[in-house]
């Protein structure tokens, strides 16, 4: 399929999808998040992809939702669809592992879409916040409690009251990011974590994912509960018996997905 907004590869067992609006900061306009969706839908149903990577360019990861297409919209408009906000929380669930590389600015939208991810690459000049309260309205995908479950309130606080924005090192300080590497390595770094995880059991990596999203939903009793469920019908997985018998006979594992 080819896309306007978005560029679409496959590296291996890693699927990469890059933001691709560079005049416009990569602002999420319903095309370009229609796009991210289907390419997304497409790598979901890949079985050779087992990882993905979503990428900004060098001006930006995003800058958010495009205003210049929101601006003029009514909330019966938003409410009936009219916009990318009902595809949204698809990234949000999506099975496969992600891995974002914030390249560049991060704000609103585009940090709420990084946030949605499962892990985070920063290069060392991104800048990431939540500004929308610089417009006149307040975060929408996710930043209010994303953020404040990454950072803790006040720094929450401080960022969604205020625009105050936080640099590459002082996100990784607060854990909403895992690594800070040179702008020009960003994205290599992100494909690098991808392939990794894309190396270990498909089945295993979707219940990992599971059990780890499920720890901002659940009481700890509750988590604990559904972490060794899971852990439990691994069992039943073919990629279980393998990993555990190729440790055994001192040999990597070949896991099937199965
Ligand atoms: N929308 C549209 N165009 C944008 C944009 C944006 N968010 N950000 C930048 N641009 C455009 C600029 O208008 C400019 O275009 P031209 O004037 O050249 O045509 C071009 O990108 C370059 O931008 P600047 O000239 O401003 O570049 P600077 O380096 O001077 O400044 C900046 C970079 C990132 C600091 C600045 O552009 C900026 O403040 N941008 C706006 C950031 C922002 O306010 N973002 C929050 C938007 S609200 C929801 C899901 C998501 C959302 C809501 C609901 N649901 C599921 C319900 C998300 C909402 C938002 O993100």
């Amino acid at each position: 399929m080819s896309y306007e907004t978005v560029l679409v590869a496959k590296e291996g067992r890693v699927g990469v999808i890059t933001l691709n609006r560079p005049q416009a900061l990569n602002a999420l306009s319903t095309k370009m998040v229609s796009e991210l969706i289907s390419a997304l839908d497409a790598f979901e149903k890949d079985e050779e992809v087992r990882a993905v990577v979503i990428a900004g360019n060098d001006r930006a990861f995003s800058a958010g939702a495009d205003i210049k297409e929101m601006a003029d919209m009514t909330a019966v408009q938003m409410v009936m669809g009219e916009h990318f906000f009902p595809l949204w929380d698809k990234v949000g669930h999506y099975p496969k592992p992600t891995v974002g590389a914030i390249t560049s600015f991060a704000l609103g939208g585009g940090l709420e879409l990084a946030m949605s991810l499962d892990i985070l690459v920063a290069s060392e000049t991104a800048q990431l916040g939540q500004p929308e309260i610089n417009i006149g309205v307040i975060p929408g995908g996710g930043g209010t409690q994303r953020l404040t479950r990454a950072v803790g309130k006040s720094k929450a606080m401080e960022m969604i009251l205020s625009d105050r924005r936080l640099g590459a090192e002082e996100a990784k300080t607060l854990g909403l990011v895992s690594r800070v590497v040179p702008k020009e390595a960003c994205v290599e770094e992100a494909k690098k974590v991808a392939a990794e995880i894309a190396t270990k059991s498909p089945v295993a990596v979707k219940l990992a994912k599971m059990a780890v999203n499920k720890a901002f939903e659940m009481g700890l009793s509750d988590g604990l509960d559904f972490e060794r469920e899971l852990f439990y019908m691994l069992f039943a997985s073919e990629d279980a018996k393998e990993g555990m018998h190729a440790f055994m006979e001192k040999r990597k594992p070949d896991f099937k997905g199965k």
